[in-house]
Formats: C-alpha cells, structure tokens, sequence
C-alpha cells in the first residue's frame, strides 16, 4: 500500500510583534498537520527559538505570559480561527503550544491557524524578528 509524503501547504515568516498572526493555512477539523519552525525571534534583548526561553522569574513575580507554559516565555503557539477574524480574547482551552517541531498537531476545528510568540500582553512593542514556519500535511 502507498504512503504519501507529507504535502507543504505553506512556508511563511511569522514575525513575533503581531499578538495574532493570521497564516494563509486552511485546516479541516479532525486532520493532521505538521508544523516546523526555523529562525530566531526576540523578546527585548532575549534571542530565542520558536521554543521560547526559560523565564521562571517573570512568573515567580507574577508576570506570566498570554497562556501559561510551564515557566516559559514566547513559545510559538497556535489556534484555530474564523478565517476572515482573528480571535478577539485568549483561551487556554482552544490554544495549542507549538514551538519549533512539535509532534504533527490535530486540528480541533475547521478554519484558519493563527499563530503568536506567547508574550506578555501590552509587551509585544518590543519584539523583533521573525520565524519561518513550514506546515504540512501527513
Ligand atoms: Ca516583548
């Protein structure tokens, strides 16, 4: 029996000052899709992967980002969204981590995937740089 090859949809840059990024990639609920992420983005001063940085302190004084992750700072995170509207309020429920290359990621509904560095809100003023995502399907 066959086995295809993933199929790239898209390769995009996503920069890290947009609080949501709407990227040009339509899911079906209930497919498969897998994301890689290459490049360094900044927070401030602080270069990183799509995987963040460690930033315990931040938290331990009361300042976590958008979505809580486990002591981590502008991890690249994903949601599924109205294509035409990029969610207008956070929700833990409905946002996935993605970071740099996740396992392939199930999409919980049908619509368009927006992405974000998982900043602090009102802070995103002073990011820079962006990454290359590749998405696909399995
Ligand atoms: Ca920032």
């Amino acid at each position: 029996m066959r086995c295809p090859a993933p199929t790239t949809i898209a390769t995009f840059r996503v920069p890290s000052k947009p609080e949501w990024f709407a990227t040009p990639v339509l899911v079906q609920a209930g497919e498969t899709i897998t994301i890689e992420a290459k490049g360094i983005w900044v927070d401030a001063h602080i270069p990183c992967s799509a995987d963040g940085y460690w930033a315990a302190l931040f938290y331990w004084l009361g300042f976590p980002p958008r979505i809580a992750d486990g002591d981590r700072y502008f991890r690249l995170m994903g949601r599924i969204g109205d294509p035409g509207q990029a969610p207008t309020a956070d929700s833990v429920a409905e946002t996935f981590v993605i970071g740099s290359r996740p396992p392939p990621i199930r999409m919980p509904r049908a619509g368009r995937l927006y992405v974000f560095a998982n900043d602090r809100v009102g802070r995103y003023g002073n990011n820079w740089g962006c990454v290359t995502l590749t998405v696909s399907r399995a």
